[in-house]
């Protein structure tokens, strides 16, 4: 269904962020939700709204390089291919590897893992899938017999209890959060399991807010009680399972009692009791969970204490009643299809699976096949450290941000003999480390297929054109193979073809064994294929009931093992890889922010999304706040072992417990002086799954200490060379009319000097006021604005910036306006304050006020301003808005 404001020429496509999937309609300049697309039947979330405001293309890279110089496609291609040549013959074929991402398309994702397991002949081949949902895959895959997600969307609707365990999915999955919370009208229950209280956590009936880790220790103890109560599915556990006797006795002597789990887990017994009483009653329960849960020491156990409860109780692949695993990446699940792990071989076969390794060769036609397992991410990278691999090829993701131990992984990476990145982006922390880069064609300009969180394939389409000199993922590798010399084995012309040999192969050799089967999709024309609806897997002919039942998995009770029964897997809990002690007494948690991607090299462009969080921040509970001789708004230094700091402005939050602090995933060398999450994460990984521990570092903090704090407005960030050398932090963002930069420094500055630095000229306007150690100055190209610098002694005193940045918006300055510049704060109307919903720019000060007017209802303050209204992810804020003003929701 199309909008009377839809373009004509919209095409139907899927969001490039998260595994919810949502359909988009997209034309240049325009996006909206599709109500066709069953994952979000035409809604999106701010990211997904603000996708078309990120297609701009000053930051892209537009032309192949090599060593820093613009070289032909022509030539690129040589270079890479004569570099993993020159290497394989010199040093073997494990001295190449490639490092991928759960945001190639899947048949970017396929001709890549072919090329490298089946041609060049090295099995290191490892994605950042590796950070995201390592855990979650090996243990469906202990548990079921395959990484198989059970349930579907609407299961989350249908559960009467929803217990939501390391998930923030009100930031994280915004979409499937909304279809959760209109359930949750229907009178259901929710309980989240979380160390922090979360805006997910809002929708809560009960927050367990457990010491972080100890979630084996919860879920054993669930284990125990629903034994102890008779609330185990006997018949399903002896007809469909094994295992249980020996996974309930090391439950047993891990949680032998309520009280013992409520003192490990630091949770109140009755809290304890009654998210046990709910698990017991509720037939129709659903336990989502994602990164709190996966990236752990433990995480695979994490994950297997949890489908422990569902397969003794029988809950799992019905309708309400499922574990599920909420992918994270768009297409991390397609990725996992194609066998891009590096303990996987291709479509669901790993190397150890019986006959897979000579049906993939034999299908390939490989002419020099992998023969086992290769080096996981961490390990990869320690391997490229060492100088054993030589050749990196790095697509669709930025390891220099994104990996633990960002020092390390900074040295491994410069220290690599050819480093290829391919990337749509110019500028990334991984990009200046390059010896070849490639421009990859962005979200919008290229076509193929990705798979979300319940295993439906979409079509993501083409809708924008391709500039001239970029390339799409799967024509740089197949002319990659080709100038290898493997021309017969990839011949495509388009990602249509790709698809259908990774569909013949998904049924190649499957007598029903692999239950990730698409084969009926491998007859499938390139009109068909452009045409795809949306579709869940497995799709086969004949008997497509084998596996699925009504869009679920494993209903009937049938796994893929030997011995068709699931495995319950006895777990112990263990505790995290590092423990906060007098040195570095505070333990890290890092995650996401709701309107920022990863390592924003995308969403960093529209600048609604950082009107929500505009800073690196460090969250802290207000008691350390204090104890820590911190000041809220002000900077502080987290330290962790061995690394250099990381500097952001301090928030306090009652929803933080004590003695632990959370800092966002996101900044990174090209938006911060220094708030590399990863930095404070040590590489330690769960020794099953490989995922390294991105939830529980250790630190400790101190204020930094600065003499003033400096707001720079620039219209276009080419009319000023910034001199960063001198200033204690700095960090910039994206505002609607002009580039902002945050400095802060703790030596007495010469601006005047400083500014002649940068602009190669004085101001036009001065404003010094040295007893206040206030600085203003503004430069001008006749009328225009080009730049405002306001200085103070401290955040606090600075003024609101709106007036000042919709100067940059006017064509030429009036005379009034020119004089009230550099006195920005005592401007026009009220300020908006701190915004809160992105979607219509409304401010925390605009929702006070309509709330003191007699808005007691998100809905009434809805309708006066629009705020939450359209993706509906502030809600939970405006919500707390309206409780810590006193005024209540009408029951
Ligand atoms: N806005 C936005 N959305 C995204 C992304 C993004 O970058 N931005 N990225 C996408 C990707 S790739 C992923 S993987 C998903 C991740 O989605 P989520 O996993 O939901 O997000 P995170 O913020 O990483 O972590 C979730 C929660 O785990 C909690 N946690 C930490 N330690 C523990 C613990 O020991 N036990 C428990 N129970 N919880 C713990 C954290 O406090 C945090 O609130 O998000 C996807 N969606
Ligand atoms: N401490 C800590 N670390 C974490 C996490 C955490 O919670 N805590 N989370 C982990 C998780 S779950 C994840 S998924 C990772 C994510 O971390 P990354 O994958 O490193 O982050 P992205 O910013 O998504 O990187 C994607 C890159 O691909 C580029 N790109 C986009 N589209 C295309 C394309 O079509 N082709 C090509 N070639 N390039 C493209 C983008 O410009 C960007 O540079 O971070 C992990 N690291
Ligand atoms: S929830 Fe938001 S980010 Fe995720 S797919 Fe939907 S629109 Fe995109
Ligand atoms: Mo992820």
């Amino acid at each position: 269904m199309k909008h009377h404001d839809t373009p004509a020429d919209s095409i139907a496509t899927t969001c490039p962020y998260c595994g919810v999937g949502c359909g988009v309609l997209a034309a240049p300049g325009h996006v909206e939700g599709d109500h066709q697309h069953p994952a979000n039947g035409g809604r999106l979330c701010v990211k997904g709204s603000a996708l078309h405001e990120t297609l701009e293309d000053t930051s892209r890279l537009l032309v192949p390089k090599v060593a820093g110089y613009e070289v032909t496609w022509e030539e690129a291609i040589d270079r890479v291919a004569g570099a993993i040549s020159d290497s394989v013959r010199e040093h073997g074929a494990e001295s190449v590897a490639f490092y991928l991402s759960g945001q190639l398309l899947t048949e970017d994702y396929y001709i890549a893992n072919k090329l490298a397991k089946g041609f060049i002949g090295t099995p290191h081949v490892d994605t950042n899938s590796r950070l995201c949902m390592s855990s979650a895959v090996a243990a469906h895959k202990r548990a079921f017999g395959e990484d198989c997600v059970p349930g579907c969307y609407e299961d989350l609707e249908l559960a009467d209890l929803l217990v939501l365990a390391g998930s923030n999915a009100a930031w994280a999955h915004p979409v499937l959060y909304q279809r959760m919370s209109a359930a949750r009208r229907q009178g259901r229950r929710v309980v989240v399991i979380d160390p922090r209280k979360t805006a997910t956590a809002d929708l809560a009936d009960l927050h367990l807010q457990l010491r972080p880790g100890t979630d084996t220790l919860l879920f054993n103890g669930l284990l125990v009680w629903l034994h102890d109560h008779g609330a185990l599915a006997e018949d399903y556990l002896a007809e469909h399972c094994n295992g249980f006797e020996e996974t309930l006795a090391i439950a047993r002597s891990c949680a032998p009692s309520v009280q013992a789990v409520a003192r490990g887990c630091d949770l109140a017994v009755e809290e304890v009791e009654c998210f046990y009483q709910w698990f017991a009653d509720t037939g129709r329960t659903v336990t989502a969970f994602s990164q709190g849960i996966n990236q752990s020491v433990a995480g695979t156990d994490k994950a297997n204490a949890i489908i422990n409860c569902h397969l003794a109780t029988g809950r799992v692949g019905r309708p309400g009643a499922s574990p599920f695993s909420l992918t994270g990446q768009p297409n991390a699940m397609g990725g996992r299809e194609v066998g891009g792990l590096a303990n996987t071989l291709a479509a669901h076969m790993d190397y150890d699976t019986p006959g897979a390794l000579l049906r993939v060769s034999d299908f390939w036609h490989s002419e020099k096949m992998a023969r086992g397992p290769g080096h996981k991410a961490v390990d990869l990278f320690e391997a490229v450290h060492r100088g054993e691999i030589r050749v990196l090829w790095v697509m669709g993701t930025n390891p220099a941000v994104s990996l633990p131990g960002s020092e390390r992984i900074h040295q491994a990476l410069s220290r690599c003999q050819t480093l290829i990145v391919s990337d749509c982006v110019a500028q990334t922390d991984t990009t200046q480390f390059a010896d070849i880069l490639l421009p990859a064609a962005g979200w919008g300009e290229k076509d193929g297929t990705v798979t979300n969180s319940e295993r439906r394939i979409s079509r993501q389409r083409r809708f924008l054109p391709l500039p001239e000199q970029v390339r799409p993922d799967w024509q740089i590798i197949r002319d990659v193979a080709c100038s290898l010399g493997h021309a017969h084995a990839f011949d495509y012309t388009c990602p249509a073809d790709i698809f259908r040999e990774h569909a013949v192969l998904s049924g190649y050799g499957n007598g029903g064994e692999r239950v990730f089967n698409i084969s009926a999709l491998s007859q499938l024309s390139n009109q068909e294929y452009d045409e795809l609806a949306p579709v869940q897997w497995p799709v086969t002919e004949g008997n497509p009931g084998a596996w699925l039942q009504t869009r679920r998995l494993f209903g009937h009770g049938q796994f893929p093992t030997p011995d068709g029964r699931a495995r319950l897997v006895p777990v112990s809990s263990l505790p995290p890889g590092q423990l906060p002690g007098p040195r570095y007494p505070l333990v890290v948690n890092t995650g996401r922010i709701r309107d920022q991607w990863h390592t924003m090299t995308r969403t960093a462009l529209a600048p609604r999304l950082f009107a929500h969080r505009s800073e690196p921040f460090i969250e802290l509970h207000p008691a350390d706040i204090a104890g820590f001789g911190l000041i809220e708004g002000a900077l502080a230094v987290l330290r962790g072992p061995g690394n250099a700091g990381y500097v952001g402005r301090v928030r306090g939050s009652t929803g933080q417990r004590t003695g632990e602090v959370f800092v966002p995933i996101h900044w990174n060398g090209r938006f911060a002086s220094s708030a590399l999450a990863s930095s404070l994460i040590r590489p330690v990984v769960d020794p099953i799954s490989g995922q390294p521990e991105g939830k529980h570092g250790v630190a400790t903090i101190r204020p930094l200490v600065t003499r003033w704090q400096a707001r720079l407005l620039l219209r276009d960030p080419r009319l000023a060379s910034l001199d960063h050398t001198a200033l204690a932090y700095w960090s910039c963002q994206r505002l609607p009319h002009s580039h902002g930069w945050w400095f802060a420094g703790g030596h007495e500055m010469n601006w005047r000097e400083w500014g002649q630095r940068c602009f190669s000229r004085e101001p036009e306007l001065v404003m010094e006021d040295r007893a206040r150690q206030r600085y203003r100055a503004a430069w001008l190209s006749g009328d225009r604005l080009d730049a405002v610098l306001l200085v103070e002694p401290c955040v606090q005193t600075m003024p609101d910036l709106d007036w000042l940045d919709s100067c940059f918006g006017k064509g030429e300055l009036a005379s009034e306006q020119r004089r009230s510049l550099l006195a920005a704060g005592t401007v026009e109307g009220e300020a908006s304050g701190p915004i809160v919903c992105s979607c219509f720019g409304v401010g925390e000060n605009q929702i006070a006020q309509a709330i003191e007017q007699g808005m007691a209802s998100p809905e009434a303050l809805g309708e006066q301003l629009k705020c939450g209204t359209n993706c509906g992810s502030c809600l939970p804020e405006i919500r707390d808005l309206l409780a810590r003003t006193g005024a209540r929701e009408p029951a």
